[in-house]
């Protein structure tokens, strides 16, 4: 006997509608199931939030696989005009990429946020304007970094010491993921209020438009999920996702350690809480995969919509496959230029506000191609939940008052996931 797991997809509300549907479901035509599923749920969730628009992922997930011939994801919009009512994050799933040969109307983004639609926007050859590289095994390159971080709140690094092997196990491993067929993606699908697991980016919520893109989550060692996605075989992709995230660490360490000397300062200076202590690291850093499909009609689509990092700082890796874009004032979308082993540091908000203000948080975009199948990784570097953050001391004077009160890491955190692009601003004093 099987049994269906049915989660509602586009603008499901904050909670998710996730009902297993039991026997007499079971050998039913996919599409009878699903109009019936879809009737129940829809009710349920028009009466709860008031959202209009729904789409029903319908998977065949235990035994029996002859009773979905050939739909095993079935999607679809009811209503798709009604007008949301309530400000609740959504998180729809990603879609089933493979399957879809034209850009769903979902999918398309108004022109006034695409790259042919900004006057600015250069290409790689256009060389007026481009990200600094830096060598970061250079002692001397601390006016290189502060540089970077005032007037980009971005740069490149090579030199760096993470070994190319390990860019290509961690691209295999990247690949092998985000090759499964959805329904088994889906397995390990990402709960709402969790940053964990497979899901479409989180920033979703923020957006009307969807995004083309699929992401995977972990914190330390995926081994819970991946036991799912490979039960007998995911000790290979749980080793190098830990080797990778082992690596980022001490880049960052050394990449902080970099910005803050360009400062004039240490890790000592009020940074307590970013040193390991006893032993233990105080750090809780968030580890993604993202992968980006060629998409049908690349210039009408996004990849990964405009936005800054929570974190101190963001490691990103782009695997020699270009579609990162940061935005510069006067210069526009910059693309950034994918260098093969080079890695790109994007300051986030947290180190916006302990260098009071010094470096900026970068806004950047993922744009997608119509050629070949684009994946990145973004360690993102986070102080402990509950370590206060505030402008560091040594850097704030009479001249220099500080400019935004501190805040705990969860509470920034909390104030991202509610005001999005207005955090930082609703902290300022
Ligand atoms: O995929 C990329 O190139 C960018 C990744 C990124 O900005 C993010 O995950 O926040």
């Amino acid at each position: 006997m099987g049994v269906l797991a049915v989660m509602g997809g586009e603008r499901v509300g904050f909670w998710r509608v996730d009902a297993m549907v039991e026997p007499p479901w079971v050998g039913r035509s996919a599409a009878a199931v699903a109009s019936r599923v879809a009737v129940r749920v829809s009710w349920g969730v028009g009466a709860e939030s008031g959202w209009g628009r729904l789409s029903i992922y319908v998977i065949f997930l235990q035994n029996n696989p002859h009773s979905l011939p050939n739909s095993h994801l079935l999607i679809f919009n009811m209503n798709p005009t009604m007008e949301t009512q309530t400000q609740a994050p959504n998180y729809p799933l990603p879609l089933d990429f493979d399957n879809v040969s034209t850009l769903p109307d979902s999918y398309v983004w108004s022109t006034t946020t695409l790259p042919s639609d900004d006057p600015c926007h250069c290409t790689i050859n256009d060389r007026k304007a481009s990200l600094p590289i830096i060598d970061i095994g250079d002692p001397s390159t601390y006016d290189l970094v502060r540089l970077a971080c005032e007037k980009w709140g971005a740069f490149q690094v090579i030199n760096h010491g993470v070994p190319l092997s390990l860019f290509h196990e961690t691209e295999f491993q990247t690949r092998r993921l985000f090759s499964l067929p959805t329904e088994q993606k889906l397995l390990v699908a990402r709960l709402p209020s969790k940053v964990v697991g497979y899901g479409s980016a989180r920033i979703q919520a923020f957006y009307t438009e969807l995004m083309w893109s699929e992401g995977f989550g972990m914190m330390g060692s995926p081994v819970e999920h991946a036991r799912k996605l490979w039960p007998q075989d995911h000790a290979k992709f749980c080793e190098v996702m830990e080797q990778w995230q082992a690596e980022m660490k001490t880049l960052c360490n050394k990449i902080v350690g970099k910005m803050l000397g360009s400062l004039g300062l240490t890790h000592e200076d009020d940074m307590n809480w970013f040193q390991p202590q006893n032993g233990s690291d105080q750090t809780q850093c968030l580890f993604h995969l993202n992968s980006y499909p060629v998409c049908p009609d690349p210039d009408r689509a996004m990849g990964l919509a405009p936005h800054t990092d929570t974190s101190l700082i963001t490691v990103v890796n782009q695997f020699n496959t270009g579609g990162l874009q940061v935005y510069q004032d006067g210069a526009g979308w910059v693309p950034v230029e994918p260098i093969e082993g080079a890695l790109v540091v994007n300051v986030g908000d947290l180190m916006q506000i302990i260098s009071n203000g010094k470096f900026k948080s970068v806004l950047h975009r993922a744009l997608v191609n119509s050629t070949c199948h684009r994946l990145a990784t973004a360690f993102f570097l986070m102080p402990s939940s509950n370590a206060e953050v505030s402008p560091l001391r040594k850097l704030v004077d009479s001249a220099h008052p500080p400019l935004y009160r501190p805040v705990t890491g969860r509470e920034y955190f909390q104030l991202k996931v509610k005001l999005f692009m207005k955090a930082l601003e609703s902290i300022r004093l």
